[in-house]
């Protein structure tokens, strides 16, 4: 389907509202899916996104397990009160997401008023606000059984896979692009053993598995104008995983001193405040579920999803960019090597990372 303004209309008035549609535009942060902002002359606003069915085999699963965690999160709020969680709205047929004629899923929520969003953060007060966010999520998730929620992208952060999908890449791969990659390629290998270890972890059982959001990001955080976390958005893969990556790739998004796309690798470096700052916030939430082992593995978990996003970005480009949405010929080595630089940048720092977890644990136990 072409995304004009009459087809977007058209999907729009697919779901129940009593608003008439004034405008639209694209929001163009995410990777994956297509999002637009929808203004209406009604009370609210809404955002309709249509989901990338190559990334989401079972796209009407993904509305599914989105619509239950924002209705187990309304009952632990306990409020009406709809700044703090994404609201869903049902089609005029009463289903939760509307199939168009190609078969593409879409839904649509409740745009949250007077909020805004972080490409990069500017200072301690949103690291240590995001930190708060994404702990408060994870305790207003706790009680959810990970037999409710479908696992959506099965192995999502499982090293193992991720490498594996690596190598079947690499042996596909053309000559140009392995030999442009050389030196990331280089670095995935060397790096191997330690980063399965928190891997191994976890299917040793040593440490727990429950329900997480697993996109973490800081652009998936909505503050309000005076910059206070609101809402955690973005719960197309909320399922089952460890706290760790959602830690770690908060501090992957927080404490890199450049965006993710940033082409200067010299921009690329790692604040060590922000980290203080949103660790902070996350352990201030979340310290009572924690054991002394979690919190020995909260500045490996960074290393380890920063890490991660730099072996998918590579492994797309290798299979010449089937996943990620590219703007230009190698957005995603690009990509790649500006996560790899950021793995550099919290070995770096790694002593200094874990003593604050360790300090801050401290405090609050
Ligand atoms: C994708 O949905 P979006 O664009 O926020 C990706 C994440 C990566 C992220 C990198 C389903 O997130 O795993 O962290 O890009 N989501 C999926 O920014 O693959
Ligand atoms: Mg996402």
């Amino acid at each position: 389907m072409v995304l004009n303004a009459q087809n977007i209309i058209a999907v729009f008035n697919n779901f129940k509202h009593s608003s008439k549609f004034n405008s639209y535009s694209e929001l163009t942060s995410g990777h994956i899916n297509d999002t637009f902002l929808i203004k209406t002359n009604g009370v609210h606003d809404f955002v309709l996104q249509r989901l990338n069915s190559y990334v989401f085999k079972n796209a009407k699963q993904v509305v599914l397990n989105k619509v239950k965690v924002s209705e187990y999160i309304q009952k632990q709020i306990n409020s009406t009160d709809n700044q703090q969680v994404l609201s869903f709205i049902k089609t005029v047929d009463n289903l939760p997401y509307y199939e168009d004629e190609e078969g593409a899923i879409w839904n649509l929520s409740i745009y949250i008023k007077n909020s805004k969003t972080f490409l990069k953060v500017e200072s301690k007060e949103i690291a240590y606000e995001g930190g708060k966010l994404f702990g408060q999520f994870l305790n207003l998730t706790n009680g959810l059984s990970v037999n409710e929620i479908v696992d959506i992208i099965p192995n999502f952060h499982k090293m193992s896979f991720r490498y594996a999908q690596f190598y079947e890449a690499l042996k596909n791969a053309s000559k140009k692009r392995v030999e442009l990659a050389k030196l990331e390629i280089e670095k995935v290998i060397a790096l191997k053993n330690e980063m399965h270890i928190l891997e191994n972890l976890k299917s040793n059982g040593k440490i727990p598995v429950r329900i997480t959001h697993n996109d973490t990001k800081i652009s998936n955080a909505l503050f309000s104008e005076t910059n206070k976390g609101l809402c955690v958005i973005d719960t197309d893969t909320v399922m089952a995983g460890i706290i760790h990556y959602d830690f770690g790739d908060a501090v992957r998004t927080i404490c890199n001193t450049a965006n993710e796309d940033e082409t200067n690798l010299n921009k690329v470096s790692f604040n060590i405040n922000f980290f203080e700052a949103f660790t902070k916030g996350f352990l201030k939430k979340i310290y009572k579920q924690l054991t002394l082992l979690d919190v020995e593995n909260l500045a490996l978990a960074a290393k380890t999803i920063t890490f991660i996003m730099g072996l998918r970005m590579l492994t797309d480009f290798l299979n010449n960019d089937m996943y990620y949405k590219t703007t230009y010929e190698f957005h995603n080595l690009d990509r790649a090597k500006n996560q790899f630089k950021l793995v550099d940048a919290i070995s770096e720092n790694f002593n200094k990372m874990n003593e604050i977890t360790f300090m801050e644990f401290k405090k609050l136990k």
